[in-house]
């Protein structure tokens, strides 16, 4: 075992000896490794420390990059200074597809805070940030198309805090900040439901909220007030909006919105939500998301979707994030069976696992309890992504974990609930299955405790979890 070795390589084949450093930092390390072009396959590298040196070969820029950040975890310190133990790794990833999800709807994060976000996620191999731009509560996005919805819906967040939104500039900044860390920003215009903020400029798209009585129970719990027409909402309820699919302009408004999100997004994806669509009824859901799946087929990248889009009819191509539970309800293993049996292929982010804004346990001041919560460190942990839902390895592109921000107001809260769990979810993308050498719980948790040191050396207020015997 290394300590703080996470996500676990493929292939460690450890030797006797270590190789002195006369760094003064860590991530000084890096500066000493010799690359070559190697083999590896896509993102893998292989990595070997010895008498000679430090040696990386890859066969991509990312393979070489993730090989670095391995290089990074290894190096540990003694009272002669730091040293990398004798190595020969092997790795590559078992997933395509490494993300991690911000929700900054609910609560806004600054460019910064998403920049931080993207190095350490990057130095854990992840390798897309899902960015949810727009809710209920606002309109993240500044579009020279349509400045007027993130001029009218994103001036608060949930509980009256402060606002913002993106500028283009902005966007570029972070896609940048991204791909200079292998990833691709994958971003989400959330339909049918969850937009009560765009009627606060566009009502005639719109349709009046609909106050279930699982809306009236939330408001009841949580205060905030129920939505009204028109009015920023600054409350936690969701499913009570609706875009009106009988709207004559909202095909037109989709194309635009979706047309300039592509001209700002690289990637191949956009994610155009379809959860909780609660206050839309089955026929108007189908109506809405055709038109969104057309919107994004005329920009030619692949639509992703939640998993509640296999009720209506995706292409093939389609990507289907999934974020039932563990064990799936009857209700959720039908729409997979629907999306799966149209050819598509999926993101994991089981809620009872993967959802980083669950309270960790009932001492936990922020978060939330919904999806079978509290989810302590070792839930995040104990799954694997080859027996969640009913759909052969071949189809599942990877796990994506989520953090939505209804109780998460600032940095040091977001860190708190993102770390340690992230690591789980690093693990559960690219490590071996579960039950591999070093993939059981008892293994990872002693990796963690070393790598809390680095994460206390980066500044990184992760939760000292008393399930991890931190150093
Ligand atoms: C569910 S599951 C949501 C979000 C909430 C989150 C809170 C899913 C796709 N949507 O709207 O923010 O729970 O945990």
């Amino acid at each position: 075992m290394i300590p703080s070795l996470v996500p676990w390589p493929a292939e460690v084949g450890l030797r006797q000896g270590a190789l002195r450093l006369d760094v003064s930092e860590p991530r000084a390390v890096l500066a000493r490794a010799r690359h070559a072009r190697g083999d590896s396959p896509q993102e893998g590298y292989r990595l070997r420390i010895d008498a000679d040196g430090i040696r990386i070969d890859a066969a991509t820029p990312a393979g070489a990059f993730y090989g670095e950040r391995t290089l990074r975890q290894l190096v540990s310190r003694d009272a002669e200074g730091y040293f990398l133990p004798f190595v020969d790794i092997r790795d590559t990833p078992r997933f395509a597809h490494r993300g991690i999800m911000l929700d900054v709807a609910r609560h806004f994060q600054s460019v910064e805070v998403v920049e931080r976000l993207i190095e350490r996620a990057a130095d854990l191999k992840f390798n897309a940030l899902h960015l949810h731009l727009t809710d209920d509560q606002a309109w993240r996005l500044a579009l020279e198309t349509h400045p007027e919805l993130a001029r009218h819906g994103s001036a608060t967040s949930i509980g009256g805090d402060a606002g913002g939104f993106y500028s283009v500039d902005d966007v570029r900044r972070i896609v940048t900040h991204a791909a200079r860390h292998h990833m691709v920003v994958v971003p989400e215009i959330d339909l049918p439901g969850h937009t009560h903020a765009v009627g606060l400029s566009h009502p005639e798209l719109v349709a009046d909220p609909v106050l279930a009585p699982s809306v009236v129970e939330v408001v009841e719990r949580f205060g905030g007030g129920l939505p009204r027409a028109g009015a920023p909402y600054t409350g936690l309820a969701v499913g009570f909006s609706s875009f009106d699919a009988h709207a004559p302009r909202l095909e037109e408004f989709l194309h635009e919105v979706f047309a300039e999100v592509a001209s700002l997004f690289p990637g191949p994806y956009l994610h155009l939500g379809g959860d909780e669509a609660l206050g839309t009824s089955n026929e108007d859901y189908r109506s809405i998301v055709d038109m969104a799946v057309r919107a994004v087929a005329a920009t030619g990248r692949l639509p992703i979707a939640w998993h509640e889009a296999g009720a209506a009819d995706l292409p093939r191509e389609a990507v289907f994030q999934y974020w039932g539970f563990l064990s799936p309800t009857d209700e959720h293993a039908e729409l997979v069976d629907r999306a799966a049996s149209r050819g598509g292929s999926f993101i994991l982010s089981p809620a009872d696992a993967v959802y980083l804004d669950m309270k960790y346990d009932e001492e936990t001041a922020a978060g939330l309890t919904w999806a079978n919560g509290p989810t302590s460190v070792e839930r995040s942990y104990s799954w694997d992504p080859s027996d969640v839902i009913a759909v052969p390895e071949e189809r599942i592109l990877g796990v994506e974990a989520a953090v939505w921000t209804e109780t998460i107001a600032d940095e040091a809260t977001l860190e708190h609930m993102v770390f340690p769990r992230i690591a789980s979810a690093a693990e559960a993308a690219w490590s071996r299955p579960l039950g591999s050498p070093e993939r059981s719980w008892e293994r990872f948790r002693d990796r963690l405790a070393g790598l809390g040191a680095l994460w206390d050396a980066e500044g990184i207020r992760f939760f000292r979890s008393p399930e991890i015997p931190w150093a």
